[in-house]
């Protein structure tokens, strides 16, 4: 019994490392490294390449080491039958929570601004927002987004989230659903989209949603790339609607040299940063399902395939 990782560049020698000293004797192999194709049962994935997992005929699992699965379903020739699971991780939360939180400050505040002011020496003072006078949205309420919005009120702001299915949730408002969507987007200052990227989501941060945010409110972008329409987002940047946007995901990561948002002087650009799996942390959840999966038990964290996330 084994764990193969088929990875494209991501942490793929830390959970290696993690796995083995986690499990000693337990064998761990890297994609394309040779194994008997029956061999294979359970599979760590992250950006495979495509196609990949089709030559193995007893594939059960496919794990993401992410909490995104978009780029294990994205593949068309994923086998039958195998169940897809995800990273739901307590590192992992905080860490979103943490640096959404920290774009939420710079905005408010006007950090970023006074890096270029010192850069000219310039003694520039800005009127920042205070917390109460701030209303925050966010698309999508699941693990990350839900605790992200409980920090943001914490912290004093007037928080509200939007997400597929109703939630209770403490001093902060929910709304569901796309008939929900034109009253949450109408009192969003700042919206940060934590959806996960699925045929209903691609593209939803689009010129007609931008257009029902109050005028000059900020997005920010911490999901997946495809969830933003970027030639939309330079319009109604610059037509005056949004005031600015921090985009830590694009739909071609490493953002190409030559994209506009490098330039674009409202534009906070951050390099898919927010939040990566410590491998330390969620290696557990890993062989936890493994075993399960070895022992014919239910598993846990799995995706739905139907609704993709
Ligand atoms: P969850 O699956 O826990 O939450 C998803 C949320 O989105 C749920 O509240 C769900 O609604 C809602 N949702 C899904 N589809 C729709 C829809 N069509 N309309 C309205 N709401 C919808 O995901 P996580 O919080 O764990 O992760 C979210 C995403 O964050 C990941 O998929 C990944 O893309 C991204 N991510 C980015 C990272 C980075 O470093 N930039 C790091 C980690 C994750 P409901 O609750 O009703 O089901
Ligand atoms: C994730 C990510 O999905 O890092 O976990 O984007």
């Amino acid at each position: 019994m084994s764990i193969t990782i088929f990875s494209q560049g991501r942490n793929t020698g830390r959970w290696a490392d993690a796995l083995r000293e986690r499990r000693p004797g337990l064998e761990v192999r890297t994609y394309p490294e040779t194994v008997p194709a029956d061999e294979v049962e359970f599979a760590l994935a992250w950006n495979h390449p495509l196609g990949a997992f089709k030559d193995f005929p007893n594939l059960k699992c496919i794990a993401s080491t992410g909490a995104g699965v978009d780029h294990i379903l994205r593949d068309p020739e994923l086998p039958e039958g195998v169940q897809i699971t995800r990273i739901v991780d307590e590192d992992l939360t905080q860490d979103m929570g943490m640096f959404v939180t920290a774009l939420v400050l710079n905005h408010v505040r006007c950090l970023h601004g006074y890096k270029d002011a010192q850069r000219e020496h310039a003694w520039k003072q800005h009127r920042y927002l205070r917390t109460a006078d701030v209303v925050i949205g966010v698309m999508g309420m699941g693990v990350l987004g839900s605790h992200t919005a409980k920090q943001l009120s914490n912290l004093g702001f007037k928080v509200h989230g939007w997400s597929r299915s109703t939630k209770l949730l403490e001093g902060i408002g929910t709304y569901a659903g796309p008939e929900e969507l034109e009253a949450f987007l109408s009192k969003s200052d700042i919206l940060i989209c934590l959806l996960p990227l699925t045929k209903k989501t691609s593209g939803v941060l689009n010129k007609e949603l931008f257009s029902k945010l109050p005028k000059g409110a900020h997005v920010i972008n911490v999901a997946r790339g495809e969830h933003l329409v970027d030639e939309d987002l330079i319009e109604m940047l610059d037509n005056g609607h949004l005031s600015g946007a921090s985009l830590d995901v694009f739909r071609e990561e490493p953002l190409p040299a030559e994209h506009p948002f490098w330039e674009h002087p409202q534009i906070n650009v951050t390099p898919h940063i927010a939040s990566i799996t410590n491998p330390a942390s969620a290696v557990s959840q890993i062989l936890e399902n493994y075993d399960r999966m070895r022992h014919g038990e239910p598993l846990i964290n799995v995706v739905s395939q139907t609704k993709g996330y």
